[in-house]
């Protein structure tokens, strides 16, 4: 009762849509009422309005789960079931999620705290919830056949353990999890310390997310379930680039992000304009002297970082996966690279085999970020997405962190592009090229052949999306 009082405050204050589903209440009259969200917008933080106060994550493109206290535990109600998802606006898939959405809600509690965890399953199949990284009872932890039988479709399991330790962590099924996880089902959590910890600092942002990957057939919505390695769906929190909402931030604030990776591959985060440090992992805070300043992050498969820097340079700065082919969408991507090829008569013979054949790639791909080519039906561009200074071609694994003087203490409100002061932005030289000296040599070799090779090698980029 208090959390779905409390929901519809935080609701009415921002304007969104909710949908509060209730469950059958004679049923379920000992559970707390299931809070459901389907809006793909990045909630604004829950302020703890019990329990001991901290300053709560905003949840990229996601919300916390609120909670009712009763009798000093902390409850909360998970409900497993099919949702849909939007990934950017043009493209929606049917997935596996939690409470409306996947991923599913976040969940925060303060170290010490006792938490109920009330799991019901509305999916076809038995399911679990397995919470990485805490100290609990291995009766608790999930493991179907190992800790625990399957929860049965249609039935509520219940979790109660400790939150023993602060720090950044997730949950998901430890149960059909190649298909369950394949198909969107995984959550945030995280346990705030509940006093001043000397290896966490306060900061003013805190930002979350995971990492998500899937395998979506251009043209349709549910994810194939048996790809092992070729996803080509690169996601942050089950949204691709222009669809994950900007980090807003106020200069000079200190900004923690935490990233966890339920893909199959790695991801080296990058963030540009700013230096880092890795100030916590699932393992908990990192010791003061193992952290080096980076601006790139490689988050390992089942791996959980948290980053802080302080936001001292102004600006609209990106923040990506540096693996180029995480910073792109769905595509058939076995196409030789056509970099120097003069394809036009070579077009018009093979429009004589194959109708409506359109030569790609001839000076780059970044045409196709502007082209408008005919697509399948739910289907996103490879690469979209409008900057001030044009087509930004990216898609998948990006996003931009927004660091401004003018904006508010706690305001995540979009501030627009950056103004760049005069005299600062990269600008066309207007003057006369002098040729360039080029050498003509064909190289040194420490062991030269007798007889010279003549060959010529062609790379194909990209191919395929294996992760690799
Ligand atoms: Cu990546």
């Amino acid at each position: 009762m208090t959390s779905r009082r409390r929901f519809f405050e935080l609701a009415s204050l921002t304007g969104g849509a909710v949908a509060a589903a209730t469950v059958a209440k004679a049923a379920l009259a000992a559970l707390p009422e299931p809070v459901i969200e389907t809006s793909p917008s990045t909630r604004p933080p829950l302020e703890p309005a019990s329990g001991r106060p901290y300053r709560p994550v905003v949840t990229l493109n996601g919300w916390t789960l609120p909670w009712r206290m009763n009798r000093g535990v902390k409850e909360f109600h998970l409900v497993a079931e099919p949702v849909q998802r939007e990934f950017a606006p043009g493209f929606k898939a049917n997935l596996w999620g939690y409470n409306g959405q996947s991923p599913g809600p976040t969940i925060e509690v303060v170290e010490g705290d006792r938490v109920r965890i009330f799991v019901t399953n509305k999916l076809p199949e038995i399911t679990s919830v397995h919470w990485h990284g805490q100290r609990l009872p291995p009766g608790m932890d999930g493991v179907v056949g190992l800790s625990q039988p399957g929860i049965p479709p249609g039935k509520t399991f219940v979790y109660e353990f400790v939150a023993r330790r602060p720090g950044t962590f997730m949950y998901h099924p430890h149960a059909d999890e190649m298909v369950q996880m394949a198909m969107g089902m995984m959550g945030f959590w995280v346990t705030h310390p509940k006093d001043k910890h000397p290896l966490i600092a306060d900061v003013d942002r805190d930002f979350c997310f995971l990492l998500n990957s899937f395998d979506i057939d251009p043209g349709s919505a549910t994810p194939k379930i048996m790809t092992m390695l070729d996803f080509n769906i690169w996601s942050w929190n089950s949204r691709v680039f222009p669809g994950i909402d900007p980090l807003i931030v106020r200069h000079n604030d200190r900004v923690r992000i935490r990233i966890g990776n339920l893909t199959m591959t790695n991801h080296p985060i990058h963030l540009h304009g700013h230096e880092f440090l890795v100030t916590g992992t699932d393992g908990g805070p990192t010791p003061i002297s193992t952290r080096q300043y980076e601006v790139t992050q490689d988050i390992a498969v089942g791996q959980m970082r948290q980053i802080e820097f302080l936001a001292d340079e102004e600006g609209d700065w990106a923040f990506h996966c540096h693996k180029s082919h995480h910073t792109m969408n769905a595509m058939g991507h076995d196409v030789p690279t056509m970099i120097g090829v003069k394809q036009d008569d070579l077009a018009a013979k093979i429009n004589d085999l194959v109708p409506g054949y359109m030569a790609m790639g001839e000076r780059g791909m970044d045409e196709m970020s502007t082209m408008r080519m005919p697509m399948p039906k739910n289907t996103l561009p490879m690469m979209m997405g409008e900057g001030p200074f044009g087509a930004v071609g990216m898609g998948g694994m990006f996003s931009v962190v927004k660091v401004r003087r003018g904006q508010k203490r706690n305001d995540y409100t979009d501030p627009g592009w950056y103004r760049h002061p005069p005299g600062t932005v990269a600008y066309e030289f207007t003057g006369n090229a002098p040729s360039a000296a080029r050498e003509t040599g064909a190289g040194g070799a420490s062991m030269p052949l007798k007889q010279p090779v003549e060959a010529t090698v062609n790379v194909r980029k990209p191919r395929g999306h294996s992760g690799h």
